[in-house]
């Protein structure tokens, strides 16, 4: 039942978007395509594989673990459901769901963030920046502080919540003994990464915005990007929060959004075993693959596939071979295959073609796409930038990482096999054509 009421205010809420907007969409581009959820398919029944089978390709995203492939639209849910749960087990580490209490304050100027688990109590703050004119405001929460435009994004019509990752999950522990805020709830020792830590950190400021009372800042309207570390940190949040209506990592290199078998190659990219051990932000658990990402059952392009159909905008730098922009259009190119078949191809950009090769610099080719994806996904005017301009210098090729072919997904449901029990989802997809 709750389901469906989100359904039916957000499928108003796109009706109202597109009625206000100046253009209209082009048939291939969804609105307004965040739940109101932080998972829509915690109710999916998984089963993670009993033994992994070595693949030298990108899996592929289609493919149930039962074998099986997805045939509708509407069992996209559910799949997400396995990557998610995929990517948390062998990649990123456990991101818990909301704790037991979760409370704040949000103000013009700053959001607190109280949270308490198991009788173990944590609290962080964020300060906040409003754009010009009238609220209640789109909010975009920037990871760490730098690399990030934050004059368009204030300019585009949304506040900048600036979130120091950090405060949830600090750097320079070993693995066996974690800190920040998500540790002192979950423990020390946990085997979660600080990327999911960073990612749960995004979702409990979510959290205050919604209980607040939406008069500073919409809770139906947040976006999250960062550079470098914190560009791994936005991918991550963003894939692990469907509240999450536009993800914008920059420059997120290995352990970001590059694919991870394709890393393994690219000449001068960071290498896995690099990335796992220079900081704990990749879960303990990916020790196992650090020199065998091949052995992965998942990889970021179906990271990039569970941020579909929501708004995506991953741009990347060339110039620095470390950042393994090869591999990141790789998983640009192979998780857009997810946005094709859910019918909402415009929603995902990339541009890695930059002329100024400064890691995290300010960058006049980025300003119009990040204005137009603000105000697409985010206020609710114009359209998508629905662009991707990759660079020569770190052109990926999609076929050479790939045997699967895209499916053509039907809007009714599927056919062959039926629906497992609480899979059917129909709410889920008119959120995704509302
Ligand atoms: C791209 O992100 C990282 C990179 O993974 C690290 O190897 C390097 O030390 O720092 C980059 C970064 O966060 O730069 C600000």
């Amino acid at each position: 039942f709750t389901r469906t009421i989100v359904a039916v205010a957000v499928a108003a809420l796109a009706t109202a978007g597109a009625a206000t907007a100046t253009a209209s969409p082009p048939p291939d581009e969804v609105t307004f395509a965040a739940a109101g959820v932080e998972d829509d398919g915690a109710d999916c029944p998984v089963t993670l594989p009993g033994s992994l089978t070595a693949n030298s390709r990108l899996p592929d995203p289609f493919t149930k673990i039962d074998g099986t492939r997805v045939t509708a639209k509407s069992q996209w849910r559910c799949r997400r459901a396995e990557i998610k749960q995929l990517a948390e087990r062998y990649v990123y580490g456990e991101k818990p769901p909301k704790p037991s209490s979760v409370t704040g304050t949000v103000s013009s100027s700053n959001i607190t963030v109280n949270v308490s688990h198991n009788g173990r109590n944590a609290s962080f703050s964020a300060s906040v920046q409003l754009p010009n004119g009238s609220g209640p405001f789109p909010a975009v929460v920037v990871l760490g502080g730098f690399g990030a435009d934050t004059a368009t994004i204030r300019a585009a019509g949304a506040a900048v919540i600036d979130y120091d990752p950090l405060a949830v999950g600090r750097e320079g522990t070993p693995r066996n003994n974690k800190q920040g805020a998500f540790y002192t709830l979950y423990g020390a020792t946990s085997s979660t990464g600080l990327l999911a830590a960073w990612s749960w950190g995004v979702s409990r400021i979510i959290d205050v915005i919604e209980q607040s009372g939406g008069n500073v800042l919409r809770a139906d309207a947040t976006g999250v990007t960062g550079c470098s570390r914190y560009g791994k940190g936005a991918f991550a949040a963003g894939a692990f929060d469907q509240r999450i209506a536009l993800t914008m990592p920059i420059e997120s290199g290995s352990a970001g959004a590059p694919v991870f078998r394709g890393l393994q190659g690219e000449s001068g990219a960071q290498p896995l075993s690099s990335a796992y051990g220079e900081q704990p932000w990749l879960g303990d658990a990916f020790s196992s693959f650090t020199a065998n990402p091949a052995n992965l059952p998942v990889d970021t392009h179906e990271v990039v596939g569970m941020i579909a159909p929501r708004g995506l905008f991953i741009m990347e730098n060339p110039h620095v071979d470390w950042l393994g922009a090869r591999s990141g259009s790789v998983a640009a190119l192979g998780g857009a295959e997810v946005y094709k078949a859910l019918g909402a191809g415009g929603n995902i950009s990339y541009w890695s073609d930059v002329q100024d090769g400064t890691h995290c610099a300010s960058r006049s080719e980025w300003r119009t796409p990040l204005q137009q994806s603000i105000q697409r996904f985010l206020v609710g005017t114009g359209s998508a930038p629905a662009v991707f301009r990759i660079s020569s210098r770190k052109a990926g090729d999609l076929s050479e990482w790939r045997t699967w072919q895209t499916p053509t997904l039907s809007d009714g449901p599927p056919t062959d096999p039926p629906p497992a029990a609480g899979c059917t989802a129909t709410a889920s997809v008119s959120q995704w054509t509302g």
